[in-house]
C-alpha cells in the first residue's frame, strides 16, 4: 500500500461533451433538454443527452425514440464528429500545458500525473481549479476533475464532482469515500459482475470492503482479489487490466451496428464509427490492451460486405487516433451516396503495450519539485456545481 499514498493522479472529464460542443454553435440549446445523436424518430441511438434530458432517464446509448418518448420536449440534433475531435484536441492543449504525463482516455477525458507539482502549480485543490479555470478559459466548456492518488480514485471522484466540480479524495481516506457507493460505481464493474455481486447481498463498496479478500478470489479467481484492491482504492490488476468477470484478454474486439433505416448520409454513418470506435477503444482500455490492426466492415442495403484493415506502426488504444484510421479507411472506401445497412470496427489487440508517455509509465513519472504538503484534515473536498468552495480545506 505505500505506492498508493505516492501519487497525485487528475482525472479531467469533459461535462455533457457533445452537448455542450453542440452549445458552443447554437447558444439557444443552453438549459434545455438536449438529445444528440440524431432526429426523434430516427431509428439510431442517443450520442449524448444534457443534464436537463439526464433528469427524464434519457442516456447515451438508449434509442432516439424512446428518449423521445421519456422527454418529448428535447431538441433532437445530428452529430458534429468533426467538432467534437476539434475541441477534443483543444483541451488536450491546455492539459498539455499543465503536466507533460496526460493520457487521453477517450474522446473528452483524461488522466495527468501531477504527482511532485507542488511548487509549480500549488497543492491539488489549487493546482486542479487553475486547470478547471483555464480549461474553460480556452475551450469555453465545463469539465470535472477528480484528484485521488489513484487513476481509479481520480476517475471515481470526478464523476462525483459533475457537473463542473472539482473533487479531491484526500490520501488515506479512500476507504471511507468508496464505502457507500454502489459497486457498479466501481470502474470495471459492468452489468453481469454487478448481479454476481447483488446475488451475494453485495450492493455497496462497503459491503465488498468488509469481505476477507479469499473470499472475492475463491468465488471470481484473480478477478475477485483485483475487486479487493480497488474497493481499498487501488489501480488494483493494473487498472486498465481485464474487466472484472472476464477471464480472458480478447485477442480482439469489435462491434457492430446495423441501421434500422439504410443510410447514405455521411454525418449518420461517421458518427455511428465514431460511437462504434469508442465503444471499441474503452474495451481496450478495460483490457489493457493496444489495438495493431484496424479494420472496418461495410455491408451495403444489397447485403454486399466489404471489410478493409490497416496495421498501425505504434499501437494504441486512443479513441481519436483509431477513429482517423476507421474514418480514412470509410472515406476511401464507401461508395458515395450508396445505402449502407450494417458498419463495423473490428480491432486485433497487441499484448500489453506500455506507451512512452502512458503516465503508468514510472520512467517517465515527474520527479522535480517537493514532495506532496500532507494532507489536510477532512475527508473529502467538493467544490460541486462550481468552483467557489474549494478553500474550505
Ligand atoms: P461521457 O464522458 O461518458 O458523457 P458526457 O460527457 O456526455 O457526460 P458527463 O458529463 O456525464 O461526462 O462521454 C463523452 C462523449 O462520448 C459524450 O458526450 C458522447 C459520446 N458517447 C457516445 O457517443 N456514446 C456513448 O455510449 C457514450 C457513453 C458516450
Ligand atoms: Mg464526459
Ligand atoms: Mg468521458
Amino acid at each position: 500500500m505505500d505506492g498508493l499514498h505516492t501519487k497525485t493522479i487528475f482525472h479531467v472529464d469533459m461535462d455533457a461533451f457533445f452537448v455542450s460542443v453542440e452549445e458552443l454553435s447554437d447558444p439557444s440549446l443552453k438549459g434545455k433538454a438536449v438529445v444528440v445523436g440524431g432526429q426523434r424518430d430516427e431509428r439510431g441511438v442517443v450520442s449524448a443527452a444534457s443534464y436537463e434530458a439526464r433528469k427524464f432517464g434519457v442516456h447515451s446509448a438508449m434509442p432516439l425514440r424512446t428518449a423521445a418518448k421519456l422527454c418529448p420536449q428535447a431538441i433532437f440534433v445530428d452529430g458534429h464528429p468533426e467538432r467534437y475531435r476539434e475541441c477534443s484536441a483543444k483541451v488536450y492543449g491546455v492539459l498539455n500545458t499543465f503536466s507533460p504525463l496526460v493520457e487521453m482516455a477517450s474522446i473528452d477525458e483524461a488522466y495527468l500525473d501531477m504527482t511532485g507539482t507542488d511548487r509549480l502549480h500549488g497543492p491539488p485543490l489549487r493546482a486542479a481549479h487553475t486547470l478547471h479555470n483555464k480549461v474553460k478559459a480556452e475551450t469555453q466548456l465545463n469539465c470535472s476533475i477528480g484528484i485521488g492518488a489513484s487513476r481509479l480514485i481520480a476517475k471515481v471522484s470526478s464523476a462525483k464532482a459533475k457537473p463542473n466540480g472539482v473533487l479531491w479524495v484526500i490520501p488515506g481516506q479512500e476507504a471511507r469515500f468508496l464505502a457507500p457507493l454502489d459497486v457498479r460505481d466501481i470502474p470495471g464493474v459492468g452489468k453481469v459482475m454487478e448481479q454476481n455481486l447483488h446475488a451475494l447481498g453485495i450492493h455497496q463498496v462497503a459491503d465488498l470492503a468488509k469481505l476477507d479478500e479469499t473470499v472475492l478470489e475463491e468465488r471470481f479467481g484473480k478477478w475477485g482479489l483485483a475487486l479487493a484492491g480497488k474497493a481499498r482504492g487501488e489501480d488494483a490488476g493494473g487498472w486498465f487490466d481485464t474487466e472484472v468477470g472476464e477471464h480472458e484478454d480478447p485477442k480482439s474486439i469489435s462491434h457492430e451496428h446495423t441501421f434500422n433505416e439504410d443510410t447514405a448520409n455521411p454525418v449518420q454513418l461517421e458518427t455511428t464509427l465514431m460511437r462504434l470506435t469508442e465503444m471499441v477503444a474503452r474495451r481496450l482500455r478495460e483490457h489493457g490492451l493496444h489495438a495493431r490492426t484496424i479494420q472496418l466492415k461495410l455491408r451495403y442495403k444489397d447485403f454486399t460486405t466489404i471489410t478493409r484493415a490497416h496495421s498501425l506502426a505504434s499501437p494504441t488504444q486512443l479513441d481519436t487516433e483509431i477513429f482517423e484510421q476507421i474514418r480514412n479507411l470509410f472515406r476511401k472506401n464507401w461508395k458515395r451516396g450508396a445505402e449502407v445497412r450494417l458498419l463495423g470496427v473490428h480491432v486485433s489487440s497487441s499484448k500489453r503495450h506500455q506507451r512512452p508517455n502512458s503516465i503508468c509509465s514510472t520512467a517517465g513519472a515527474i520527479s522535480a519539485g517537493s514532495r506532496p504538503s500532507p494532507p489536510p484534515t477532512g475527508c473529502v473536498t467538493s467544490s460541486a456545481n462550481g468552483v467557489s468552495g474549494w478553500a474550505a480545506v
